[in-house]
C-alpha cells in the first residue's frame, strides 16, 4: 500500500497516509466498503474545518474526558474505521481511563468483528469485547443492536466514535452518556450525543488520552468542566466556523 503514497513533500501527503490505512485495512478484512464513503464525508469536513483542532473541539475533548474518568463503568466502542485508524491510540485510551474496548459494528459479519479483535490484539489490546454478544440495544433491529452484557450493554458512559445516527439515539434512550467523535456537527449522532468532538479522530484520540491523563486525579475539576459544558453551543460554534471560512 505504501508503494501509492508520493513523497513526504507532497501538499497533501498527511491526508493520502490517512488514506492508505483505510485502504489497507479494507483489504486486511477490516474496514467495511461503505467505511471508505464515510471517511470522504469526514475528510470534506476536515478540510472545511482547516484540518485542525479547533477551539470548541479543544473543549469538547475536555467534557469527553472528564466524562470518561468520572463514570462507574466506561466502554470504548471501536468499529472497522476507528480499528484500521487509531489502533494503537485507542488502546491506549483504554489503558489509560481504563475502559473495555467492544467491537461493535454497524455493517456486522463475524469475520470482521475477528479481524477487528486480532488487530487490536496486535497494538496490545488485553481483552476485546464483542466476539460473542449476549444482550442488545434496546429498539435496534438486526445484528446492528448486538452488545455484550459485561460492556455497552452495562455501560453508563459510552464512546462511540464514527457512528451511526440511530444508534447513538438507541444508546441514548437506553439511559446512557453518549460521546461521539465525528466530523460533521450536523450529523445526527453529532446532535444527539452528549458530547461531540467535531474533529478528525487521528487527531483527537490522542488528545483524549492527554486530557485523561490530567483529569484523571482531578475529580473537583472533572466535575465541573462536565457542568458547564453545552453540546449545543458547541455545535453552533463548529458550524459558524465553517459558513464563515474560519
Ligand atoms: O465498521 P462498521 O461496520 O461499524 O461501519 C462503520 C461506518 C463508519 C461505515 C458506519 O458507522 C457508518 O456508515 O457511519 P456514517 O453514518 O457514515 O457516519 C460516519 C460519520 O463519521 C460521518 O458523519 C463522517 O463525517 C464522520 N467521519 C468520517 N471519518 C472521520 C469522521 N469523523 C472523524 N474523523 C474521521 N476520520
Amino acid at each position: 500500500m505504501e508503494g501509492h503514497l508520493p513523497p513526504p513533500s507532497h501538499p497533501r501527503y498527511q491526508s493520502l497516509v490517512i488514506r492508505e490505512r483505510l485502504v489497507a485495512g479494507m483489504a486486511a478484512g477490516i474496514v467495511a466498503p461503505q467505511g471508505l464513503l464515510a471517511h470522504g464525508r469526514g475528510e470534506a469536513f476536515d478540510y472545511l474545518l482547516g484540518e485542525q483542532t479547533t477551539d470548541a473541539a479543544r473543549r469538547s475533548i475536555d467534557a469527553a474526558a472528564a466524562m470518561l474518568v468520572l463514570a462507574r463503568h466506561p466502554v470504548l466502542s471501536v468499529n472497522g474505521n476507528v480499528a484500521a485508524l487509531v489502533p494503537k491510540e485507542i488502546v491506549a485510551l483504554s489503558r489509560a481511563v481504563p475502559a473495555p474496548l467492544e467491537v461493535n459494528l454497524f455493517y456486522r459479519t463475524e469475520q470482521r468483528v475477528a479481524a477487528i479483535i486480532a488487530h487490536l490484539q496486535a497494538h496490545g489490546a488485553a481483552t476485546v469485547l464483542g466476539a460473542d454478544p449476549d444482550s442488545r440495544i434496546p429498539g435496534l433491529d438486526h445484528d446492528r443492536g448486538l452488545c455484550t452484557a459485561a460492556g455497552i450493554g452495562s455501560a453508563d458512559v459510552v464512546l462511540v466514535p464514527l457512528e451511526d445516527g440511530d444508534r447513538t439515539a438507541a444508546l441514548v434512550a437506553a439511559g446512557k452518556r453518549v460521546i461521539t467523535i465525528d466530523l460533521n456537527p450536523l450529523s445526527r449522532t453529532a446532535q444527539t450525543a452528549h458530547v461531540t468532538i467535531v474533529d478528525n479522530i487521528v487527531r483527537a484520540v490522542p488528545s483524549l488520552e492527554e486530557s485523561v491523563h490530567r483529569l484523571r486525579s482531578d475529580p473537583t475539576s472533572a466535575q465541573a468542566i462536565v457542568a458547564r459544558y453545552d453540546n449545543a453551543a458547541m455545535a453552533r460554534e463548529q458550524l459558524r466556523r465553517i459558513r464563515s471560512g474560519h
